[in-house]
């Protein structure tokens, strides 16, 4: 993914009209856009493949079972032209490692969840997040999902990663979490929704967003 905005529109919004609409009034500020569940069941995985024409697409289904079922959800993700997928790591080395091949094959970026941006994030993600952080370095993850509402956790993560993964991040605005924090703690990303998409002027508030981070 290019990093020229820093940038990534949470597309969470479920008809295909607002959606294409959005994506097209915000692609001048975002990198890439990332969609998930509400959108694709809503319209299903053919709107992957008209969003890729206003911008690289990760697909935000946050993968969770085994390495076989892995694979095929990888496939027809990468089919439809998604340029980098989002999986979860509990579920252990085999399943990540079927999605880095899948991914490796395809020439497109695995990011893997590390610890969740909201409050519940911390009940169980938070003893195991540099765990998975380790395996996702030792997988060859492209990079990692990690909170923007906890800019001293993403500090943490970036010790464990390095510099060679990326950090995509969300939690910013609604969530109450700040894009310049977040940047300055060590996150390449952030990935905004509701504060774009709810606002009048989806353009107006990418731009701000950008702005704050000096983008
Ligand atoms: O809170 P927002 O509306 O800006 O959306 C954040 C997006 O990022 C949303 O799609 C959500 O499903 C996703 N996400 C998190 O918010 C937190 C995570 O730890 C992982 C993904």
């Amino acid at each position: 993914m290019d990093k020229k905005n820093r940038l990534i529109l949470a597309l969470d919004v479920t008809d295909r009209e607002n959606a294409l609409r959005i994506a097209n009034e915000v692609s001048d500020y975002v990198d890439s856009i990332k969609v998930g569940y509400p959108l694709v069941l809503g319209e299903g995985l053919g709107i992957v493949k008209e969003l890729v024409e206003i911008a690289p697409v990760i697909a935000d289904f946050k993968v969770a079972d085994i390495p076989n079922t892995d694979r095929l959800i990888c496939e027809h993700v990468f089919n439809a032209g998604a340029a980098g997928i989002i999986t979860h790591g509990f579920t252990g080395r085999d399943s990540l490692d079927s999605c880095v091949k899948v991914a490796n094959d395809f020439g497109t970026d695995v990011y893997v969840v590390t610890e969740m941006s909201h409050p519940g994030g911390v009940e169980f993600f938070r003893p195991v997040a540099e765990d998975i952080a380790k395996m996702a370095v030792e997988a060859g993850a492209s990079g990692v999902v990690a909170p923007a509402t906890r800019p001293e956790r993403v500090k943490d993560i970036r010790k464990i990663i390095g510099e060679e993964l990326s950090i995509i991040s969300p939690g910013v605005g609604a969530q109450g979490g700040s894009a310049a924090d977040v940047i300055r703690a060590g996150a390449d990303w952030v990935i905004v929704g509701r504060s774009i998409y709810n606002s009048d002027s989806p353009a107006e508030a990418a731009k701000k967003i950008c702005d704050e981070m000096n983008c």
